[in-house]
């Protein structure tokens, strides 16, 4: 299969910036409009995460410019385009296909979260593998207010993250979660002092240093596995550890342990 170049894919709502250590830097590009996610935009997703698997990435770093990670769907394209039901499935089907190759792509995605993360925009962070939020970093499911429902995926990832109670308590009143509350649900695994680009980076530089093939099986082997029955999970786990934990690059990770110049893990890390 040939590598994916991800600098020549034709993306106009994303740019890339290549980071550090093997690191992806994906920017959500469309700051005049606070990163709403038109039909391009989600195609931009699907072209990149479709690549990312076969580009060498180490991992992504997605953020976004200006001051609001993203605003979720389009909705000024979705009062112009007036689609038929049939034609918002499918549009639908889209942002799943972006998602879910984010989530089981096996390339670990740390977004860093600003502003408003609401609606389909807190969908897109859910399906990252590491959130880090600051704080100007908020939650929202507005689709109610707006005579809407979630599309992409809210119903899935964001009652996995905070559970069925507080999503349907989200989606009914617009209830809105922030700063240590919103990191204590669960919304994010890092509340940045600074800036959450800043931390973000320095989270994606420690993923990056992982062996690819053991991050594939974090990353998208916990998402598979949380899908299946205990039984078939802890089968499939005992398969992926098989092939994983005898990767010949592990050896020599291995052998630091062994003649004690690898670092231990001590509770100051
Ligand atoms: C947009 C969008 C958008 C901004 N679609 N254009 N999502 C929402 O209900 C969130 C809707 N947006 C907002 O509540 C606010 O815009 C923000 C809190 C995100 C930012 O506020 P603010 O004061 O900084 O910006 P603004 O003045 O409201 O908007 C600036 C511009 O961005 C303006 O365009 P302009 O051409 O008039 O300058 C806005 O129209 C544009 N903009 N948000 C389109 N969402 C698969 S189903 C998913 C279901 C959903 O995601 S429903 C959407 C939920």
């Amino acid at each position: 299969m040939p590598a994916a170049d991800v600098f020549a894919l034709p993306l106009t709502r994303i740019a890339l910036h290549e980071g550090a250590g093997g690191v992806l830097e994906a920017v959500l590009n469309r700051p005049e409009k606070r990163n709403a996610l038109d039909a391009e935009a989600v195609e931009d997703l699907v072209r990149l995460f479709d690549a990312v698997p076969r580009a060498g990435v180490r991992a992504v770093l997605l953020r976004a410019a200006g001051d609001h990670f993203c605003a979720g769907l389009d909705l000024v394209e979705h009062h112009r385009e007036d689609r038929s039901p049939a034609a918002f499935m499918h549009l639908c089907l889209r942002w799943h296909e972006a998602f879910n190759k984010m989530e089981y792509g096996g390339v670990p995605v740390i977004a860093a979260l600003k502003g408003a993360v609401v609606g389909g925009g807190l969908e897109l962070a859910s399906a990252a593998h590491i959130r880090v939020a600051d704080a100007s970093t908020y939650y929202a499911l507005p689709e109610g207010q707006r005579g809407l429902f979630t599309g992409g995926g809210a119903t899935i990832r964001v009652t996995q993250m905070i559970g069925k109670p507080r999503t349907v308590d989200m989606m009914l009143t617009g209830r809105v979660y922030r700063g240590q509350e919103a990191l204590t649900l669960g919304f994010s695994q890092y509340l940045a002092e600074g800036s959450s680009d800043d931390l973000a980076r320095e989270v994606a530089a420690k993923v990056a240093q992982n062996l690819p093939l053991s991050n594939f099986a974090i990353t998208s082997g916990v998402s598979h596995l949380q899908n299946m029955s205990a039984l078939d999970a802890s089968y499939a786990e005992a398969v992926l550890a098989g092939v994983v934990n005898t990767q010949p690059d592990a050896r020599a990770r291995l052998a630091a342990f062994a003649d004690k110049s690898a670092p231990r893990v001590r509770a100051d890390d």
